[in-house]
């Protein structure tokens, strides 16, 4: 665990005016702050319905629909932070880097975990958070300090940051070349994986069993990374009908929807959502294949048993 008696946050680089500066805990605590409930979830949630849904398998952790989380997080604004530093107009990519240990593979040394973002996305909501649902963040999840990037992939939610690098430059790292970055045959341009894309979960075990001939009320959640979820349709027949589920009220991360399953014989059923958000994304019944497995937001198998 980090001692923050010793600890201090250092910010520096060539987007800034001067030499930059550092900042102890207690000078970041009484900055003004703010609060998000935002998500942090993994690229890769998802990953293993490449192999099962799809047939082509992407390497890497077999996550189904559980690498993501929801929580209240507290802190300063990064935009607060990098205006006290001296931020200039010339900055274009601002880098947290975190103080756990550096990445090595293949005997290269690739220096801590780091991801830019764009100087828009650090002005806008991006948040240096010293607390999760009102608690100083727990170790695991960044103590004494963590970049909160709405919206964005896990990668980009930098824990234990020591440091933060403002660029007048593109800046570049492992976690933005060769990690977290679509490339495949449906990605020629090989875009960086910035924002999450639209998903639904039901809350409930794969394989559940439900009683034959009577109602059951079911539940899952939906969420994207660009925009409220505007609407969740669901499908016991593959798609053939669909039923619209109702949605409770969003708590600003993700929404909860409701659906009754009707009443059916006994068989084997799929169950189907379909969220859409608000720009009008919506899950598809595929997508196309990376080689990453980044991104699987096609819409999910989820099988019951009727008995
Ligand atoms: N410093 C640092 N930050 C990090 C990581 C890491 O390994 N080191 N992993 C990232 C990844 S890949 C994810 S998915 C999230 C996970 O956040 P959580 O542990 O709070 O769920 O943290 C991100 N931040
Ligand atoms: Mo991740």
């Amino acid at each position: 665990m980090i001692d923050v008696q010793t600890w201090q946050l250092e910010v520096f680089g060539s987007g800034l005016h001067g030499p930059g500066r550092t900042f102890t805990y207690d000078q970041l605590r009484q900055l003004p702050q703010r609060e998000v409930v935002a998500f942090i979830e993994c690229a890769g949630n998802g990953r293993s319905f490449f192999a099962l849904q799809q047939g082509t398998p992407a390497p890497g952790t077999q996550w189904g629909l559980g690498a993501i989380g929801v929580a209240r997080w507290r802190g300063v604004p990064l935009a607060e932070v990098l205006k006290r530093a001296g931020l200039s107009r010339r900055a274009v990519d601002v880098m947290p880097s975190g103080l756990d240990a550096t990445v090595v593979s293949g005997g290269i040394d690739y220096g801590h975990v780091r991801r830019p973002i764009p100087i828009a996305k650090a002005l806008d909501d991006a948040l240096l958070v010293l607390e999760m649902n009102g608690e100083p963040l727990p170790p695991d999840h960044g103590f004494p300090l963590r970049l909160v990037v709405p919206g964005w992939i896990g990668v980009a939610n930098i824990k234990w940051v020591g440091q933060i690098e403002v660029s007048d430059q593109p800046l570049f790292s492992l976690w933005n070349t060769q990690q977290y970055v679509m490339t495949g045959d449906a990605y020629p341009d090989q875009p960086v994986v910035t924002t999450q894309t639209v998903k639904s979960a039901w809350e409930l075990a794969r394989g559940a069993e439900l009683s034959a001939y009577t109602p059951v009320a079911l539940t899952g959640r939906a969420w994207s990374g660009t925009s409220p979820i505007h609407r969740v349709d669901v499908s016991i027949d593959q798609g053939a009908t669909w039923t619209q589920a109702r949605l409770n009220r969003r708590n600003g991360a993700w929404v909860r929807f409701r659906y009754t399953f009707p009443p059916r014989p006994a068989g084997d059923f799929e169950l189907w959502a379909r969220a859409t958000d608000a720009q009008g994304r919506t899950q598809q019944p595929t997508v196309p294949f990376n080689n990453g497995g980044y991104l699987f937001g096609a819409i999910v198998r989820h099988p019951v048993v009727v008995v």
